[in-house]
């Protein structure tokens, strides 16, 4: 079989095993990435989750030395829950995004391109691969963009008009010399909703992001949040849909796909309060198959007092008051202490005052006065 008539089989078999849409980009080196991650790396608006060297990011040929072309995946996830739960006074809930909704991604994406690697080895004894899905050296969305995916957007997402911005994406390097895809065309045109919505201004223009003021990255560190984006982040657990919710692109996608992405409506929207209290193995047993549990409990449940104040809900301070005085961990001590300030029942200042008698850590007793500030406004208001 010549490779014109091989390359259309496999476009054939990749649909067959439920990848959504699939290109073919060269492996050129990424000339224009490697600028924007150095001006990134310069005006320190990375995350820190991105692999570092920037030589493997946008040298294709340093990750596969015969590396010729790169097929990029696409598959594509929900953006509407079924009968989702609403959260009511006294029964307050989070939210994870949309992208950590159902089966995490990462083993999803692995497996079909394990299945993509066998059909082509089956046919190209001589082939060489080396796929990834978002923890690899590459920037999958520059590749996607390459192979003719989708088209880079404002909000930094690609953007495919099929499936608007939710999709994951991800790739195999080859030594094949397939035939390439065009880049796509950009489609935002003078639109900047997502800009302009965007909670904490994360959105520079033209398509860069910092990520250290976006609510995604922030829902994934573990120390204490910084003060200006506590009131920010609602009732996010993990990521932010912001930007791509309110992209005209998305309209009316509400991609119900693939069995695998569809959530669980209590495990993508859970009611906070059992958050709080959650042992390691129920965390585990519950939440451990969604990619937004990757970095374990703690940030979670900071989220969820941070939560729990957004919604000022009074039922909840006889946990965070239990939380503030046994709870080994500084972070969640000293997140409780500012909810219950936040929140602000008598009950509340008594146990705050109490904790700052108490309390030995230099950063939890910071928080307890910050609790107590908001006491001292409301007496002067
Ligand atoms: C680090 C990271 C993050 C960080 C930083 C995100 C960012 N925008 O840089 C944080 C934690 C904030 C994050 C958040 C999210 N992420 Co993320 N993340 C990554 C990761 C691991 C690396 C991204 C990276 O290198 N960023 C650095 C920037 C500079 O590079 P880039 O975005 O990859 O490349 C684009 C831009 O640089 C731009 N660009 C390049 N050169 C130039 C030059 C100029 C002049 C301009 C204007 C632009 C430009 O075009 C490139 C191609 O589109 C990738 C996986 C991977 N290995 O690539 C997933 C990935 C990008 N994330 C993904 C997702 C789903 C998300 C969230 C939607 C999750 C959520 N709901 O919370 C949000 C979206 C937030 C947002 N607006 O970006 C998907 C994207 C899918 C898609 N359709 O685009 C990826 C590809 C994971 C995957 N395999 O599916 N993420
Ligand atoms: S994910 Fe949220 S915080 Fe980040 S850029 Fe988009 S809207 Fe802004
Ligand atoms: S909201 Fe508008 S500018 Fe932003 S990504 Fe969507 S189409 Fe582009």
């Amino acid at each position: 079989m010549n490779l014109e008539q091989f390359q259309k089989e496999l476009v054939a078999y990749a649909s067959e095993i439920g990848i959504d849409k699939i290109g073919f980009a060269s492996a050129e080196p990424f000339f224009n990435l490697k600028h924007q991650l150095i001006r990134q790396q310069q005006l320190q608006y990375q995350s820190g989750f991105e692999e570092p060297d920037v030589e493997k990011r946008t040298h294709p040929e340093l990750l596969l030395e015969e590396a010729v072309t790169i097929i990029a995946i696409a598959i594509a996830y929900p953006s509407k829950m079924n009968d989702a739960p609403q959260g009511t006074k006294g029964a307050r809930r989070g939210i994870f995004s949309r992208s950590s909704w159902g089966k995490d991604y990462h083993a999803a994406l692995r497996e079909r391109l394990t299945l993509l690697e066998a059909f082509i080895a089956a046919h190209y004894p001589d082939a060489r691969m080396r796929s990834m899905v978002d923890t690899g050296e590459l920037s999958d969305r520059a590749v996607a963009e390459r192979a003719g995916i989708g088209w880079s957007a404002k909000n930094t997402n690609i953007i495919t008009p099929e499936f608007g911005s939710y999709v994951y994406l991800g790739e195999m390097i080859t030594n094949i010399p397939f035939t390439l895809n065009e880049p796509m065309e950009d489609q935002c045109g003078d639109c900047r909703l997502c800009i302009d919505t965007c909670p904490t201004g994360a959105i520079v223009e033209g398509g860069q992001l910092n990520a250290q003021r976006c609510i995604s990255f922030l829902t994934q560190t573990k120390g204490f949040m910084p003060d200006e984006f506590r009131s920010k982040i609602g009732n996010r657990l993990y990521g932010c849909d912001t930007c791509q919710t309110v992209c005209p692109k998305n309209k009316r996608k509400a991609n119900q796909i693939h069995a695998e992405f569809e959530p669980d409506p209590e495990i993508a929207k859970p009611l906070l309060e059992p958050l709080l209290k959650i042992s390691n193995r129920e965390f585990k047993e519950k939440f451990g198959y969604v990619s937004g549990s990757w970095r374990g409990k703690k940030p979670i449940q900071r989220n969820a007092i941070l939560a729990l104040a957004h919604f000022k809900e009074v039922s909840a301070v006889p946990a965070l008051i239990d939380l503030l005085e046994s709870d080994e961990r500084p972070v969640i001590r000293g997140t409780a202490a500012w909810a219950i300030g936040k929140i602000g029942t008598a009950e509340g200042l008594h146990a705050l005052k109490k904790a700052e008698e108490q309390e030995k850590d230099s950063e939890v007793l910071e928080e307890i006065q910050k609790g107590l500030a908001f006491f001292a406004e409301e007496s002067k208001g």
